[in-house]
Protein backbone atom coordinates (compact mmCIF):
# COMPACT_ATOMS: atom_id res chain seq x y z
CA UNK A 1 0.00 0.00 0.00
CA UNK A 2 1.03 3.22 -0.80
CA UNK A 3 1.09 6.74 0.56
CA UNK A 4 -1.89 7.79 1.92
CA UNK A 5 -3.21 11.38 0.10
CA UNK A 6 -5.84 13.68 -0.16
CA UNK A 7 -8.17 12.08 -2.94
CA UNK A 8 -6.43 9.84 -5.34
CA UNK A 9 -5.52 12.20 -7.90
CA UNK A 10 -3.25 11.16 -11.17
CA UNK A 11 0.28 12.82 -11.22
CA UNK A 12 -0.63 15.72 -13.10
CA UNK A 13 -2.69 16.85 -10.77
CA UNK A 14 -0.89 16.29 -7.43
CA UNK A 15 2.72 17.18 -8.03
CA UNK A 16 4.98 18.77 -5.11
CA UNK A 17 5.65 22.03 -6.98
CA UNK A 18 2.79 22.27 -8.87
CA UNK A 19 -0.29 21.73 -6.88
CA UNK A 20 -1.28 25.01 -5.30
CA UNK A 21 -3.00 23.22 -2.16
CA UNK A 22 -0.71 21.56 0.00
CA UNK A 23 -2.39 18.94 3.12
CA UNK A 24 0.28 18.34 5.69
CA UNK A 25 -1.16 15.22 8.46
CA UNK A 26 -0.33 16.09 11.86
CA UNK A 27 -1.29 12.98 13.82
CA UNK A 28 -0.28 14.37 16.98
CA UNK A 29 -2.35 13.86 20.29
CA UNK A 30 0.10 14.67 23.44
CA UNK A 31 -1.89 17.49 24.62
CA UNK A 32 -5.39 17.20 24.96
CA UNK A 33 -7.46 17.73 28.14
CA UNK A 34 -10.82 15.48 27.81
CA UNK A 35 -11.13 12.21 25.38
CA UNK A 36 -8.11 10.78 22.98
CA UNK A 37 -8.15 9.59 19.16
CA UNK A 38 -7.28 13.17 17.47
CA UNK A 39 -4.02 11.41 16.96
CA UNK A 40 -6.22 9.11 14.35
CA UNK A 41 -7.82 11.75 12.64
CA UNK A 42 -5.75 12.65 9.49
CA UNK A 43 -5.28 9.15 8.68
CA UNK A 44 -8.98 8.73 8.80
CA UNK A 45 -10.16 12.14 7.10
CA UNK A 46 -7.56 10.54 3.92
CA UNK A 47 -9.05 7.29 3.95
CA UNK A 48 -12.37 8.60 3.24
CA UNK A 49 -11.35 12.04 0.98
CA UNK A 50 -11.82 9.59 -2.37
CA UNK A 51 -15.11 8.71 -1.29
CA UNK A 52 -16.54 12.19 -2.04
CA UNK A 53 -17.63 13.24 -5.54
CA UNK A 54 -15.05 15.39 -7.34
CA UNK A 55 -17.32 18.05 -8.19
CA UNK A 56 -18.78 20.54 -5.89
CA UNK A 57 -22.45 20.93 -6.03
CA UNK A 58 -22.51 24.81 -5.39
CA UNK A 59 -20.46 25.71 -8.40
CA UNK A 60 -20.89 22.83 -10.55
CA UNK A 61 -16.78 21.77 -11.14
CA UNK A 62 -13.91 20.16 -9.49
CA UNK A 63 -12.53 21.48 -6.57
CA UNK A 64 -9.10 19.67 -7.06
CA UNK A 65 -8.07 20.90 -10.40
CA UNK A 66 -5.49 23.27 -9.04
CA UNK A 67 -3.53 20.31 -7.81
CA UNK A 68 -3.78 18.77 -4.33
CA UNK A 69 -0.01 17.33 -2.71
CA UNK A 70 0.04 15.54 0.79
CA UNK A 71 3.04 15.50 2.55
CA UNK A 72 4.12 12.44 4.62
CA UNK A 73 2.83 12.77 8.01
CA UNK A 74 4.58 14.83 10.58
CA UNK A 75 5.94 11.75 13.39
CA UNK A 76 4.48 12.31 16.26
CA UNK A 77 7.45 13.67 19.29
CA UNK A 78 7.71 12.22 22.91
CA UNK A 79 6.79 15.56 24.10
CA UNK A 80 4.49 18.96 23.82
CA UNK A 81 7.37 20.96 23.23
CA UNK A 82 9.39 18.56 21.14
CA UNK A 83 5.98 18.37 19.11
CA UNK A 84 5.52 22.46 18.58
CA UNK A 85 9.28 22.78 17.59
CA UNK A 86 9.23 19.59 14.96
CA UNK A 87 6.29 21.15 13.54
CA UNK A 88 7.72 24.88 13.34
CA UNK A 89 11.23 23.34 11.67
CA UNK A 90 9.00 21.34 9.00
CA UNK A 91 7.10 24.46 8.33
CA UNK A 92 9.81 26.53 7.97
CA UNK A 93 11.67 23.95 5.78
CA UNK A 94 8.89 23.16 3.38
CA UNK A 95 8.06 26.77 2.82
CA UNK A 96 4.79 25.87 3.44
CA UNK A 97 3.32 29.21 3.67
CA UNK A 98 4.97 30.12 -0.15
CA UNK A 99 2.41 32.74 -1.72
CA UNK A 100 1.71 30.81 -4.37
CA UNK A 101 0.95 27.36 -2.07
CA UNK A 102 -1.99 26.92 0.40
CA UNK A 103 -1.20 24.61 3.00
CA UNK A 104 -4.31 22.65 4.79
CA UNK A 105 -3.33 21.16 7.68
CA UNK A 106 -4.79 18.27 9.07
CA UNK A 107 -4.91 17.78 13.13
CA UNK A 108 -4.05 15.94 15.65
CA UNK A 109 -5.30 18.26 18.60
CA UNK A 110 -5.14 22.09 18.62
CA UNK A 111 -1.57 22.61 19.55
CA UNK A 112 -0.64 22.03 16.30
CA UNK A 113 -1.60 25.41 15.64
CA UNK A 114 0.49 27.44 17.23
CA UNK A 115 3.59 26.56 15.82
CA UNK A 116 2.05 26.76 12.15
CA UNK A 117 0.77 30.61 13.39
CA UNK A 118 4.10 31.12 14.49
CA UNK A 119 5.63 30.62 11.26
CA UNK A 120 3.44 32.20 9.60
CA UNK A 121 3.49 35.64 11.34
CA UNK A 122 6.53 35.47 10.58
CA UNK A 123 6.74 35.58 6.72
CA UNK A 124 2.95 37.88 6.26
CA UNK A 125 3.00 41.31 8.25
CA UNK A 126 0.08 42.06 10.15
CA UNK A 127 -1.50 38.39 10.59
CA UNK A 128 -5.01 37.90 11.52
CA UNK A 129 -6.17 34.58 13.15
CA UNK A 130 -9.94 33.61 12.66
CA UNK A 131 -10.62 30.71 14.75
CA UNK A 132 -13.57 28.25 14.87
CA UNK A 133 -13.86 26.81 17.97
CA UNK A 134 -16.28 25.77 20.44
CA UNK A 135 -13.34 26.78 23.20
CA UNK A 136 -11.47 29.99 23.40
CA UNK A 137 -8.36 27.73 24.23
CA UNK A 138 -6.76 30.97 25.74
CA UNK A 139 -5.68 29.72 29.13
CA UNK A 140 -2.18 30.83 29.51
CA UNK A 141 -0.70 27.11 30.54
CA UNK A 142 -3.28 23.76 30.78
CA UNK A 143 -1.84 20.26 31.40
CA UNK A 144 -1.08 18.27 29.95
CA UNK A 145 0.89 20.01 27.97
CA UNK A 146 1.64 23.51 29.98
CA UNK A 147 2.30 26.40 27.56
CA UNK A 148 1.72 23.48 24.66
CA UNK A 149 -1.71 22.59 25.58
CA UNK A 150 -4.14 22.44 23.27
CA UNK A 151 -6.50 24.62 25.43
CA UNK A 152 -3.91 26.99 25.72
CA UNK A 153 -2.99 27.47 22.28
CA UNK A 154 -4.99 30.57 21.45
CA UNK A 155 -2.92 32.16 24.03
CA UNK A 156 0.35 31.18 22.18
CA UNK A 157 -1.34 32.73 18.81
CA UNK A 158 -1.96 35.76 20.69
CA UNK A 159 1.86 35.76 21.53
CA UNK A 160 2.82 36.75 17.99
CA UNK A 161 -0.38 38.52 16.19
CA UNK A 162 -2.59 41.38 17.58
CA UNK A 163 -5.38 40.28 16.40
CA UNK A 164 -7.85 36.67 17.04
CA UNK A 165 -11.13 36.49 16.21
CA UNK A 166 -13.03 33.45 17.69
CA UNK A 167 -16.01 32.83 16.19
CA UNK A 168 -18.68 29.57 17.59
CA UNK A 169 -17.40 30.39 20.84
CA UNK A 170 -19.57 28.54 23.40
CA UNK A 171 -16.88 27.78 26.33
CA UNK A 172 -14.80 29.88 27.90
CA UNK A 173 -13.11 30.69 31.57
CA UNK A 174 -13.85 34.11 33.87
CA UNK A 175 -9.61 34.22 33.71
CA UNK A 176 -9.53 34.10 29.71
CA UNK A 177 -11.80 37.53 29.71
CA UNK A 178 -9.49 39.12 32.33
CA UNK A 179 -6.19 38.31 30.60
CA UNK A 180 -7.56 38.69 27.58
CA UNK A 181 -10.47 41.85 27.91
CA UNK A 182 -10.15 42.83 23.65
CA UNK A 183 -11.40 39.06 23.23
CA UNK A 184 -15.03 40.01 24.89
CA UNK A 185 -15.65 41.94 21.71
CA UNK A 186 -13.95 39.52 19.48
CA UNK A 187 -16.00 36.70 20.48
CA UNK A 188 -18.52 35.63 17.96
CA UNK A 189 -21.46 33.24 19.81
CA UNK A 190 -23.16 30.74 17.59
CA UNK A 191 -26.56 32.63 18.85
CA UNK A 192 -25.27 35.75 16.78
CA UNK A 193 -24.59 33.70 13.74
CA UNK A 194 -28.00 32.16 14.02
CA UNK A 195 -29.73 35.56 14.97
CA UNK A 196 -27.87 37.69 12.09
CA UNK A 197 -25.98 35.67 9.93
CA UNK A 198 -24.65 38.87 7.79
CA UNK A 199 -24.29 41.32 10.76
CA UNK A 200 -22.01 38.33 12.41
CA UNK A 201 -20.05 37.85 9.74
CA UNK A 202 -19.57 41.61 8.95
CA UNK A 203 -17.92 41.70 12.46
CA UNK A 204 -15.90 38.57 11.65
CA UNK A 205 -14.52 40.73 8.53
CA UNK A 206 -14.37 43.51 10.28
CA UNK A 207 -12.39 42.68 13.21
CA UNK A 208 -9.60 40.82 10.70
CA UNK A 209 -6.78 42.38 8.85
CA UNK A 210 -6.11 41.59 5.64
CA UNK A 211 -3.80 38.62 5.91
CA UNK A 212 -5.89 36.13 7.57
CA UNK A 213 -4.53 32.50 9.14
CA UNK A 214 -7.68 30.16 9.72
CA UNK A 215 -7.59 27.65 12.06
CA UNK A 216 -10.89 25.49 12.21
CA UNK A 217 -11.63 22.80 15.22
CA UNK A 218 -14.03 20.42 14.61
CA UNK A 219 -16.05 20.96 17.53
CA UNK A 220 -17.28 24.66 16.30
CA UNK A 221 -19.68 22.12 14.61
CA UNK A 222 -22.59 21.18 16.33
CA UNK A 223 -21.97 17.64 18.24
CA UNK A 224 -24.76 16.35 15.75
CA UNK A 225 -22.75 17.30 12.53
CA UNK A 226 -19.28 16.40 13.94
CA UNK A 227 -19.34 14.08 17.22
CA UNK A 228 -16.08 12.37 16.72
CA UNK A 229 -14.49 15.20 18.69
CA UNK A 230 -11.91 15.36 21.98
CA UNK A 231 -14.20 18.12 23.83
CA UNK A 232 -17.95 18.05 22.47
CA UNK A 233 -20.17 21.39 23.11
CA UNK A 234 -23.77 21.15 22.24
CA UNK A 235 -25.25 24.35 20.79
CA UNK A 236 -22.92 24.53 17.94
CA UNK A 237 -22.68 25.91 14.51
CA UNK A 238 -24.50 23.99 11.70
CA UNK A 239 -22.95 22.52 8.02
CA UNK A 240 -23.64 25.58 6.43
CA UNK A 241 -23.47 27.85 8.77
CA UNK A 242 -19.41 27.16 9.07
CA UNK A 243 -19.18 26.41 4.96
CA UNK A 244 -20.79 29.98 4.13
CA UNK A 245 -18.25 31.61 7.10
CA UNK A 246 -15.82 30.26 5.65
CA UNK A 247 -16.50 30.93 1.97
CA UNK A 248 -16.83 34.64 2.49
CA UNK A 249 -13.77 34.81 4.67
CA UNK A 250 -11.47 33.21 1.96
CA UNK A 251 -13.69 35.16 -0.96
CA UNK A 252 -12.46 38.68 1.26
CA UNK A 253 -9.59 38.29 2.89
CA UNK A 254 -5.85 36.77 2.02
CA UNK A 255 -6.50 33.52 3.99
CA UNK A 256 -2.26 32.39 3.66
CA UNK A 257 -2.89 29.23 5.68
CA UNK A 258 -5.63 26.83 7.23
CA UNK A 259 -5.74 23.82 9.68
CA UNK A 260 -8.28 21.21 10.26
CA UNK A 261 -7.87 20.04 13.68
CA UNK A 262 -9.62 17.62 16.30
CA UNK A 263 -11.08 14.96 14.25
CA UNK A 264 -11.03 12.10 16.57
CA UNK A 265 -12.68 9.28 15.06
CA UNK A 266 -15.52 7.09 16.59
CA UNK A 267 -14.62 4.00 14.85
CA UNK A 268 -17.34 1.13 14.72
CA UNK A 269 -17.92 2.19 11.07
CA UNK A 270 -19.21 5.80 12.14
CA UNK A 271 -16.97 7.67 9.78
CA UNK A 272 -19.23 10.74 10.18
CA UNK A 273 -17.27 13.11 11.93
CA UNK A 274 -13.87 12.22 9.23
CA UNK A 275 -16.04 12.54 6.09
CA UNK A 276 -17.28 15.82 7.41
CA UNK A 277 -13.77 17.37 7.64
CA UNK A 278 -13.16 15.80 4.44
CA UNK A 279 -16.31 17.60 2.76
CA UNK A 280 -14.94 20.94 4.66
CA UNK A 281 -11.32 20.65 3.18
CA UNK A 282 -13.02 19.91 -0.20
CA UNK A 283 -15.20 23.38 0.25
CA UNK A 284 -11.89 25.26 1.41
CA UNK A 285 -10.18 24.15 -1.45
CA UNK A 286 -13.61 25.30 -4.03
CA UNK A 287 -13.42 28.53 -1.36
CA UNK A 288 -9.91 29.34 -2.49
CA UNK A 289 -10.91 28.44 -7.03
CA UNK A 290 -13.70 30.60 -6.83
CA UNK A 291 -11.63 33.10 -5.38
CA UNK A 292 -8.87 32.78 -7.58
CA UNK A 293 -10.80 32.24 -10.81
CA UNK A 294 -10.45 30.44 -13.80
MN1 LIG B 1 -12.29 23.21 20.67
Amino acid sequence: MGKKTFLKLEPEYSSEETALFHILPIPYEGAVSFLGGASRGPDAILDVSDQMEYIDERTKRPFWTRGVYTHDPIPPADTPAREVATIENVARRLDLFRSDRRTIALGGDHSISAPLIRVAAEKYQNLSVIQLDAHSDLRDSYEPGGKNSHASVMARALDVVDTLVQVGIRSFSEEDLVRFPKQVDNFITPEQIEDDFDAALAVVLERATENVYLTIDMDVFDPAVAPGVGTPEPGGLSWRQVTRLVEAVISAKNVVGVDVVETAPLGGGNIITEYAAARLVAKIMTAFDVKFGR
